[in-house]
């Protein structure tokens, strides 16, 4: 956030020395003009970006040769700021979902361009695999021993409501090309966007080098929905929800039997597992339906007044 705030800031101080080089005769009017409209055009085609790059190229040599004007100077320590710039927010689960929530929804609601990727592993990794909002039910973790009592928290969803912000979950392993067309879509988008990304660990208890086939599953069991949630299909009329995976193929327990913070559990409490397993089957049928409810709404529904009262609630 500080980032994004740093950055426009010296984006607008470089336009305003921009125009007063040009009421000194330093810098050509013309070429002033070109980098002013693509500056505010916030055009993310990246072809736009580079001759924009080339045009500040020009405005640095026309300032330089200007060896005694202070508002030359000055801009060329920001001029780079014309260029548009992409901020990105890295994290993990026990950062998104836990410690750091209160801090990453007031970035997500404040409606400025900040993306933010969540790498979510479901525990808190670099300390050693506590157990996170994010941790699945069922799931064994440190302080949650006997397996994880309460459902996962499901980030997207709570950042989805706000209905302005460019919410996309993804899982490499998966779909690859889903991801990427994330990426690309929350890079475009003016306003915030989360994109949170299944992240195979070595907490997870197997051999790594089958994540992708991990992935694969917890997509497959539905505990890991696919989907895109991009406002601009709004203006559209259409739903702003896209979801990209199909319904569950596998059990849950197919997909998390695979890893020793599932099997575990049901080895040395082999009751409490299958009780915890049960209820942890139906998370994840249950979350995939709850997506697929909501991608299934009819557009009218998706805008706010735009649905006609029911019999019922009509006066
Ligand atoms: C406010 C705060 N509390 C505690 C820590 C100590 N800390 C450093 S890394 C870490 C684990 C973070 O876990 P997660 O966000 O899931 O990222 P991962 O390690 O899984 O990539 C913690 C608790 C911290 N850096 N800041």
């Amino acid at each position: 956030m500080g980032m994004r705030l740093t950055v426009d800031q010296f984006r607008q101080t470089a336009l305003f020395l921009l125009d007063k080089v040009v009421e000194t005769g330093c810098v050509d009017k013309a070429l002033a003009a070109e980098i002013r409209a693509a500056t505010l055009a916030d055009d993310p085609e990246q072809v736009a970006i580079e001759a924009q790059r080339g045009r500040i190229e020009q405005l640095k040599k026309q300032c330089g040769k200007q060896g005694d004007c202070a508002d030359c100077k000055q801009l060329l320590t920001v001029a780079d700021y014309l260029v548009r710039k992409s901020v990105w927010a890295v994290g993990g689960d026990g950062w998104a979902y836990d410690i750091g929530y209160g801090g990453l929804d007031h970035v997500l609601a404040s409606g400025k361009k900040v993306n933010v990727l969540v790498l979510d592993t479901e525990v808190y990794s670099n300390t050693g695999g506590q157990m996170s909002k994010s941790t699945p039910r069922a799931a064994v973790a440190k302080f949650a021993a006997a397996g994880k009592q309460a459902p996962k928290k499901d980030l997207g969803l709570l950042a989805m409501v706000y209905g302005s912000i460019y919410v996309a979950k993804v899982a490499m392993g998966a779909n690859a090309s889903q991801a990427v067309k994330a990426f690309a879509e929350a890079e475009a988008y003016t306003g915030p966007s989360l994109i949170i990304a299944y992240s195979h660990c070595i907490n997870h208890g197997f051999n790594l080098t089958t994540g992708y086939e991990e992935q694969k599953k917890a997509v497959a069991s539905g505990h890991w929905p696919l989907y895109r949630f991009d406002p601009r299909l709004k203006e559209q009329g259409k739903n702003p929800l896209q979801l990209d995976s199909k319904p569950p193929t596998i059990e849950f327990s197919e997909y998390a039997y695979n890893e020793d913070r599932y099997k575990s559990l049901k080895q040395s409490k082999p009751e409490v597992a299958a009780e915890l397993m049960k209820l942890a089957n139906r998370d994840a049928v249950e979350r995939y339906v709850l997506m697929e409810q909501l991608a299934g709404l009819k557009c009218g529904q998706c805008q706010p007044g735009a649905a006609e009262p029911s019999p019922e609630t009509k006066e």
